[in-house]
């Protein structure tokens, strides 16, 4: 691969001859050992959902053109792809079930670690889920908004939709989720049945088969938002704020700790328990005290919500170890390498586990229990700081890179920031905008990195073919760990790279918000779960339009896409009306049925539709004509 670029990260392209010179093995060198990578795995025609398999489809039609058990390719590609969309909604919900449970306690007073820091949102909560909260105690609201949203984990009726999903959508799309059969009543027994009907010897239909993995998505969406909306309730929701990101952000006289994962019930208490522990850090020789830094999502949420500085996205995580200045990496669940303890070997870092439900081995093991929270986070933090003792200062080599990054654009601060031109009817300078063209539509965007495409390049060419047509974007997850590092989520990069049109809004509410220039090129929106704010926003939008998502020039990208969640979250983009791009071939095309259903069929049944473009430029182009001829169909 010696042609091959990794990354378009110089904090990345810096440390990967370090590590190759000190034979640490990467990301990167386990996919080039990998390739070539099996040609039925990459079509998805081969199935182990039963011992009589492995079975695999032969491409070519001269080999078995059905499993030992008869399921044809069409079969075998949509079983698989929708036990993806399941893992994808089980490992979202579980984490919003998570937060919920958490509200309970805090609600009927059992976890002193948490508090309702925002009392608004919460009574907002309640109001959108018809809770009726005036007047009622904030702890009792808090119970009530728990109650009804571990609702949706277990109401049996399957006439009676999730209650999140159902307030969070257009009328419409409600409906027509509904008289679709796609609705999902319950998140967990949606995923069981998934796995059911695809249990040998079941669903054999693969249309039906998608339209099963749709509810699984739309499962999904459901324990995105309450995961978002409850966190809000219990850390604030966020507010723009001025950070940094890349490498460049651990510091040589720090105790650095990076949380990485997803959940921030954690992550937040560190924390508040490393500004307390700054003294012990200083007395152990660390001259700046301790620093806490993120890495993919836990370090969104951290970012937008504190303004914790960015250390990387998913897939240098690894590198963050080969700075040699980490002193202890704290991680919950999802997007986690196994492959951190193997390089943590070679430096004094301390890989910590705080899951019972996700270990390493060879981590250090400690857990995380809400009513303990406290003393959990304690115990990372001065296990960090013994950490730090034992650094080695000649393996020491932090990059400097960093770049300024404003995040915490929730739907909110949006309204917020939109209020100071119309403080009577906030939506109305952004969609005037959009109807006059200045503002050509919008654009989220999702999702990892793989290293199947240059790491970041994906993501930075399309958004700036995207700002020259005057596209407003919106990031999440990785994506927006991409924009952070590069610089996109500044106010310079809007003056550098917006249209004409574009440049001329964001300035005018940029100014109007008292920024002293124009808003960030890229809005960050938050960790992955975090897609359902953009949700909010469209539907804003949309209600006040008097349409449906699917009429908005709304668009959405996932371009370096990798894991089970992303394929669930680009299904439910679809689902609600979206097209959305992929720009990685996912694993379905050993099926034409399962092909033709996502990229056309689901247009006519859904709005929505997936766009399959690996080359960046062309990615561009193709959500540019998405959002053309969504505006065509407005009339605009
Ligand atoms: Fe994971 Fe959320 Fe993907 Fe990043 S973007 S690699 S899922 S951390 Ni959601
Ligand atoms: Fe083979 Fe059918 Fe078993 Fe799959 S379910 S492994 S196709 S026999």
């Amino acid at each position: 691969m010696s042609n091959w670029k990794n990354s378009v990260d110089p904090a990345v392209d810096y440390l990967l001859p370090l590590a190759k010179k000190a034979g640490i093995e990467t990301t990167w060198d386990r996919y080039e050992a990998m390739q070539p990578q099996c040609g039925f795995g990459e079509l998805g025609v081969c199935c182990r959902i039963c011992w009589k398999g492995p079975c695999r489809i032969d491409p070519f039609g001269n080999g078995p053109q059905r499993g030992v058990c008869g399921a044809d390719a069409h079969t075998i590609v949509a079983r698989n792809l929708i036990r993806m969309m399941a893992a994808g909604a089980a490992a979202h919900s579980d984490h919003g079930r998570h937060i919920a449970l958490t509200l309970l306690e805090v609600g009927e007073g059992h976890a002193p670690a948490y508090r309702i820091k925002d009392e608004q949102k919460l009574r907002n909560i309640a109001e959108k889920l018809n809770l009726a909260p005036a007047g009622k105690d904030l702890r009792q609201v808090a119970k009530e908004v728990a109650l009804a949203s571990l609702e949706d984990y277990s109401r049996q009726k399957r006439s009676i939709p999730c209650n999140w999903a159902k307030a969070t959508l257009t009328a419409e799309r409600v409906d027509k989720l509904i008289e679709l059969g796609v609705m999902p009543h319950n998140i967990d027994a949606v995923i069981a049945e998934i796995m059911h009907r695809t249990h040998v010897g079941c669903d054999a239909d693969a249309v039906n088969l998608l339209l099963g993995g749709i509810k699984g998505a739309l499962a999904d969406y459901t324990g995105m938002c309450l995961s978002t909306e409850l966190s809000d309730a219990l850390f604030g929701t966020p507010e723009p704020v001025v950070t940094q990101a890349n490498l460049g952000v651990l510091k040589e006289d720090a105790v650095n700790i990076a949380v990485h994962g997803h959940n921030p019930l954690l992550s937040e208490i560190i924390c508040d328990v490393a500004l307390k522990m700054n003294e012990e850090a200083r007395k152990a020789g660390a001259k700046e005290g301790i620093n806490v830094v993120g890495i993919c999502c836990t370090g969104n949420e951290v970012m937008m919500r504190r303004g914790i500085p960015l250390a990387t996205n998913y897939l240098s995580q690894e590198l963050a170890i080969i700075t040699g200045a980490l002193d202890a990496m704290v991680v919950d669940v999802q997007c986690i390498m196994p492959a951190l303890t193997s390089v943590a070997e070679c430096f004094h870092t301390e890989i910590i586990t705080t899951m019972a439900e996700n270990k390493i081995t060879g981590a250090t093991h400690i857990e995380f229990r809400e009513d303990s929270a406290v003393e959990s986070a304690q115990k990372i933090v001065e296990l960090a700081i013994e950490a730090f003792k034992k650094r080695d200062k000649r393996k020491v080599n932090i990059p400097d890179y960093k770049q300024t990054a404003i995040a915490g654009f929730s739907a909110e601060a949006i309204m917020a920031v939109l209020s100071k031109i119309d403080a009577k009817d906030p939506l109305k300078p952004l969609i005037d905008n959009i109807v006059n063209g200045n503002i050509q539509g919008i654009a989220l965007f999702a999702g990892c990195n793989n290293p199947r495409a240059i790491q970041d390049n994906n993501f930075i060419t399309i958004a700036k073919e995207l700002a020259k047509n005057n596209v407003l974007m919106l990031a999440t997850g990785c994506g927006a760990g991409t924009f952070a590092k590069t610089g996109l989520m500044t106010q310079e990069a809007t003056e550098a790279y917006a249209g004409e049109s574009l440049k001329a809004v964001l300035t005018a509410i940029g100014k109007a918000a008292g920024l002293n220039g124009p808003l960030p090129l890229v809005l960050h929106m938050g960790s992955c779960v975090d897609n359902s704010r953009a949700v909010s926003v469209a539907v804003a939008i949309a209600n006040k339009l008097g349409v449906d998502l699917d009429k908005l020039p709304l668009v959405a990208s996932a371009p370096e896409f990798m894991s089970e969640k992303a394929v669930a979250i680009g299904t439910w983009a679809v689902a609600l009306g979206i097209p959305t791009h992929i720009g990685i071939v996912p694993q379905i095309m050993g099926s034409s049925v399962v092909v033709e259903f996502l990229t056309e069929k689901a247009k006519d049944l859904l709005g929505g539709y997936f766009i399959v473009e690996t080359n960046p430029e062309q990615a561009a182009a193709k959500l540019v004509a998405a959002i053309k001829e969504r505006r065509k169909g407005l009339g605009i």
